[in-house]
């Protein structure tokens, strides 16, 4: 009968670390990606970034507002997007937009839902230097957070409104699945009780 009750406690225990565990932020650098390559359609493990001339650059950390590598749409020019597209939904979504140059910049964010419908909205204004709230060490030139929440983002369209394109510190978090664990908890003692029936 003990042994029972240690199997139970056991698998819970390891059910609430996966669910612990896979709750965590996710952030994406975009440090490790080759600077000049395309990475429009290439999955970044759970990301997939498109723009609509299908061309999505990766930035040399020279001509970067935060030393690293950044990503950009093909053109500086105002009105351009990245679409983000993530494999699982996520709750919150942020990001420095920005470039390396001392000048006016302005971006913005919109986030969908599965079926493609607008859930949230961040807007920077019109802006130039360093975000003054966000301030990141060694970061330079003109950048601005936007962050963006809502209970399922399965996208998000990030737009230059006016100059500069460069993106950098992508990071989300995951919706949370009480469901699932419920499922999982409810499928153990399921388990167990077949165990004890067929002991008998
Ligand atoms: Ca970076």
């Amino acid at each position: 009968m003990k042994k029972h009750y240690v199997m139970t406690a056991f698998m819970v225990v390891m059910a609430m670390f996966f669910l612990v565990s896979s709750s965590h932020a996710t952030l994406w650098d975009f440090n490790s990606l080759t600077a000049g390559t395309n990475i429009n359609g290439v999955n970044l493990g759970g990301l997939t970034i498109t723009a609509p001339d299908s061309y999505v650059g990766v930035i040399a950390d020279y001509q970067t507002f935060s030393g690293t590598p950044s990503i950009c749409a093909s053109s500086w020019s105002g009105g351009m997007t990245l679409t983000m597209t993530f494999d699982s939904l996520v709750k919150s979504v942020s990001i420095y937009g920005g470039d390396y140059g001392g000048d006016s910049d302005w971006f913005s964010m919109k986030a969908y839902n599965a079926l493609g419908n607008q859930i949230a909205f961040a807007d920077t204004g019109s802006f130039s230097g360093i975000d003054p709230i966000h301030t990141v060490a060694g970061w330079s030139g003109d950048y601005r957070y936007l962050a963006v929440s809502a209970d399922d983002i399965k996208s998000v369209v990030l737009t230059q409104v006016t100059w500069g394109c460069l993106w950098d510190n992508l990071d989300t978090t995951p919706v949370p699945v009480p469901a699932a664990f419920w499922l999982l908890g409810s499928g153990l003692l399921g388990l167990v009780g077949l165990r004890k029936k067929f002991r008998k």
